[in-house]
């Protein structure tokens, strides 16, 4: 897929620049107590894993455009997942998603297998009618007026429980799309509760080393209201259901400048933060790259994240959930990756003594000055040589170009017909 030649020639060139840069970094969280080799190996060990619908082309409500290449199944995925990978040597696993994923599972692994990577949780899909199916989802799945069509939405999720099980999955995401989109439309007790009964149904069959993740989101496909409006909805959904169950927190779910670390936080002291689904926005779901628009943003969840390390319960699993429209999936993929990297090093370098003292003393200025201090650090070097010890690229966008990865795959993937609306 990518050539060791061709990431090690890339590499040679800014190697001695790299390691200048590395020494002088080094010296200055020296400075302030901190080891940068410690930073460098916890960073070395994070990893994010990337949606398989992440390296195809998505669009919006208007149209997609489809990009030169574009996998034409689950193994072409698996391939550009892979160069991912192995390029940034970040993101370890895939989460697939059913049934768009669907494959023979003795293949997929093989596949998998030889490209490097592992799966992470696996995601239903009951917001769209798949050809061969008996009950539409117009109105709604999980949550659905019409027993039937509960019934088959939860046959749906545990199929996804019994093809992950076969992966070595450990995770379901449930994902709806229920709603309204006038008020009075549906009557909300009513609704919450069909859903409870039929997500019941569905933990009911989660193995015991499994966990079920559920994801708010305040609006859209329904623009009135949402199942799973928001994370006080998604909290009660978690404890509901039991141990297994947990809140996932997909970035751009919220309304603008809601305080979503802060969520995060209650979501920790809950034990009931299940993961992450990473992406940025500007005013809305908009899945922009992780990190585009507010890295700040990032760096703060990150705070929390490493405040949290060691508490009860706190294993949140980590995913790029985000809409390539206007670039190469793989280059957006593997610069968020990196971006998500760069905040949990930028929050490892907080004094949390220092921070810790200043919020005791009130002394607003200096906890602030605390965050920002390790938020302003270029931590590009730690990050860089994170990836040269395990053999990948200082410069992943660098030696992808070289690689002339995408002109190859175009000339064996035939070109997808525009015009149709995307997934967003
Ligand atoms: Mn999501």
């Amino acid at each position: 897929m990518i050539d060791q030649d061709i990431i090690n020639a890339s590499n040679a060139t800014v190697m001695s620049d790299l390691r200048a840069d590395y020494d002088s970094l080094g010296e200055r969280l020296d400075r302030r107590g901190i080891a940068i080799d410690t930073v460098k190996d916890k960073v070395a060990a994070y990893g994010v894993a990337v949606p398989s619908w992440g390296v195809g082309t998505g669009g919006t409500r208007f149209a997609r455009f489809p990009g030169a290449g574009e996998p034409r199944g689950i193994f072409d995925k698996l391939d550009d997942c892979g160069v991912i990978h192995r390029l940034t040597g970040a993101t370890p696993s895939v989460s697939l998603h059913i049934p768009w994923d669907k494959a023979d599972p003795a293949d997929m692994i093989a596949k998998a297998e030889k490209v490097g990577l592992t799966f992470d949780a696996m995601n239903s899909n009951t917001f769209q009618d798949q050809t061969d199916q008996a009950h539409s989802y117009k109105f709604g799945s999980l949550s659905h007026t019409d027993a039937a069509t509960q019934q088959q939405a939860v046959d749906h999720n545990l199929e996804c429980i019994e093809i992950g099980e076969k992966l070595g999955s450990k995770a379901l995401t449930i994902w709806v799309g229920d709603g309204s989109n006038f008020p009075g439309q549906v009557n909300f007790a009513r609704q919450f509760d069909r859903y409870l009964d039929s997500t019941a149904q569905v933990y009911a069959g989660l193995p015991d080393d499994w966990r079920l993740f559920t994801e708010h989101k305040m609006y859209e496909p329904a623009f009135y209201s949402t199942v799973v409006q928001d994370w006080g909805t998604n909290l009660m959904i978690a404890h509901a259901l039991g141990d297994k169950a947990f809140c996932l927190v997909d970035l751009g779910h919220h309304a603008p400048n809601v305080n979503i670390e802060m969520i995060v936080a209650r979501l920790v002291h809950a034990q009931k933060l299940g993961g992450f689904h990473f992406n940025d926005s500007k005013y809305g779901d908009d899945d922009l790259d992780t990190g585009s628009i507010d890295p700040y943003r990032l760096f703060r969840v990150f705070n929390e994240l490493v405040d949290a390390e060691g508490a009860p319960g706190f294993n949140p699993m980590h995913m790029l959930d985000q809409s390539h429209n206007v670039t190469d999936p793989i280059e957006s993929l593997m610069s968020s990756a990196m971006e998500v990297q760069r905040a949990y090093a930028q929050a490892l370098l907080v004094d949390r003594k220092g921070l810790a003292g200043a919020q005791d003393a009130n002394d607003a200025l200096m906890a602030q000055s605390a965050l920002k201090t390790a938020f302003r650090t270029d931590v590009e070097p730690i990050l860089a040589m994170a990836r040269l010890e395990k053999g990948c690229a200082i410069d992943p966008l660098v030696a992808y170009r070289a690689s002339g990865y995408r002109a190859r795959v175009a000339k064996v993937r035939p070109a997808v017909a525009a015009g149709s609306s995307g997934i967003v």
